[in-house]
C-alpha cells in the first residue's frame, strides 16, 4: 500500500485519539452525539421522561423521540386533570401523550391512579356536601380506575396505581389522607385489584419517594410484602428518586433495592431529579448553577448510575421527572421562584457534563 494511503489513515486517526485519556488506547467509547441516551443503557433499563402536552412539538419533542424509549405524563393523567368532576372526565390531554407515543414507539408509564394531592375535593363528598361512608367511595375508586385503565388498555404498560399512601413520620404507618381516614388500607388493595381487572397486562405499581431512607423503607417494604401475600396484584415498586447532592448514601440506595428486590417485584426509578439544594437548605435562594453545585451533582449522577447498571436484572426502567433545566417542578418546590437545576439537559436543552458522565462505562 501506498505512503499516501498511510498518511491519511494517520491524520484520520488523530482526532479520534486526541480526546481520549493519557495512557490509554483509544476503543471508540468517545461521546457520540448521534446517540441517545436510550441507545447507551439499551442493554440495561428503558429510559424515560415525563411531559406535558406542550412538550410535544418543535425542540423538546425531537428531544424526547432521540433520547427516551417511555413518557409519563406529569400531570394529566391525575385524577384532578382527568376526572374534573363527578360525571365528567377530560380525556384530550391525556390522549395527546398516549398519541404521540404510539407514533413515535414509546411505552407509556400511567401517573398514577390514587394519591390524595391533586385529586378534586368532590371525590370525597355527597351532593350534599358531606363526607362519602367507606362504600361510596370505594365504588367512586372503583368506578375511576375502571375508566381510566380501560381507555388506555394496551397502551399504558404500567400503572403508578397508588401514590404516597406511607407516612414520612416515623410514629405512623399510612399518610392520614381522606382515602385512609374513610377507607382504612383497604383501598390500597382496592386499587390494585380493579386496576389489574381492567386491563391484566399492565405492571402494577405502589410509587413513594424517601423510599431509600430506613424508616420509610421498611414500612414501604412491609406494605407491598403483605399486599403479595395477600395475592393483590403488585408488581413493581416505584422509587420516585426525588434526589438531591448528598441524599441519598450509596449503602442506603443499594440496601433499598436489595429489600425491595428481595420482594421479586420489579423496580422502576419513576421520578428522577438531582436538586442542587440539599432538603433542609431552603434559604439558598441565590438561584445559581455554581461549579461546586455542578460537581457535586456530577458526583451524585455517577453514583446513581453505577449503582442502576449494578442492578440492572430487577430495574426496568428509568424515568426523569421533566425533560430539562428549562422548566422542572422544582423551580416552584419546596422554594416557590427558586430556579433549579437538576436533570441532564440544560436550559438549551443541550447535554450538561453529567449526562457525558451518565453515558460513560
Ligand atoms: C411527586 N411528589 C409526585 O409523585 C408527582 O406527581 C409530582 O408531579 C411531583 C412530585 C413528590 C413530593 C411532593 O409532591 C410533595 C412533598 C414531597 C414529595
Amino acid at each position: 500500500m501506498s505512503a499516501f494511503f498511510y498518511l491519511i489513515t494517520f491524520l484520520v486517526l488523530i482526532p479520534a485519539t486526541a480526546n481520549a485519556a493519557p495512557g490509554f488506547i483509544y476503543t471508540g467509547s468517545q461521546p457520540d452525539s448521534s446517540k441517545g441516551l436510550k441507545d447507551y443503557y439499551k442493554e440495561y433499563f428503558t429510559m424515560g421522561v415525563a411531559v406535558a402536552p406542550t412538550s410535544l412539538s418543535g425542540d423538546q419533542s425531537e428531544l424526547i423521540i432521540k433520547h427516551f424509549g417511555s413518557i409519563t405524563a406529569e400531570n394529566v393523567m391525575k385524577p384532578g386533570p382527568i376526572h374534573p368532576e363527578e360525571n365528567r372526565y377530560s380525556w384530550e390531554n391525556a390522549d395527546k401523550i398516549v398519541n404521540f407515543a404510539q407514533a413515535n414507539g414509546l411505552k407509556v408509564r400511567g401517573h398514577t391512579l390514587v394519591w390524595h394531592q391533586q385529586t378534586p375535593s368532590w371525590f370525597f363528598k355527597d351532593n350534599a356536601g358531606n363526607p362519602l361512608t367507606k362504600e361510596a367511595l370505594l365504588a367512586r375508586l372503583k368506578d375511576h380506575i375502571t375508566q381510566v385503565v380501560t381507555r388506555y388498555k394496551g397502551k399504558v404498560y404500567a400503572w403508578d396505581v397508588v401514590n404516597e399512601a406511607i407516612a414520612d413520620d416515623n410514629s405512623k404507618v399510612f399518610r392520614e389522607t381522606e382515602w385512609y381516614k374513610i377507607c382504612g388500607e383497604e383501598f390500597i388493595a382496592k386499587a390494585f385489584q380493579w386496576a389489574h381487572e381492567a386491563d391484566p397486562d399492565a405492571l402494577l405499581f405502589y410509587n413513594d419517594y424517601n423510599t431509600e431512607f430506613p424508616g420509610k423503607r421498611d414500612k414501604v417494604y412491609d406494605l407491598v410484602k403483605k399486599l403479595l401475600d395477600a395475592g393483590v396484584p403488585v408488581h413493581g415498586i416505584g422509587l420516585q428518586g426525588h434526589w438531591n447532592l448528598v441524599e441519598p448514601s450509596e449503602k442506603n440506595f443499594r440496601d433499598a433495592l436489595d429489600k425491595y428486590s428481595s420482594l421479586g417485584v420489579k423496580i422502576q426509578i419513576t421520578e428522577l431529579d438531582i436538586s442542587v439544594y440539599n432538603s433542609g437548605d431552603k434559604n439558598a435562594t441565590d438561584n445559581v448553577f455554581t461549579p461546586e453545585r455542578e460537581q457535586k451533582q456530577i458526583e451524585k449522577y455517577n453514583m446513581v448510575f453505577r449503582v442502576l447498571r449494578d442492578y440492572k436484572n430487577v430495574i426496568t426502567g428509568v424515568t426523569f421527572w421533566n425533560v430539562s433545566d428549562k422548566t422542572s417542578w422544582l423551580d416552584n418546590f419546596p422554594v416557590r421562584g427558586r430556579k433549579n437545576y437538576p436533570l441532564l439537559f440544560d436550559q438549551n436543552l443541550k447535554p450538561k457534563k453529567a449526562y457525558w458522565e451518565v453515558v460513560k462505562f
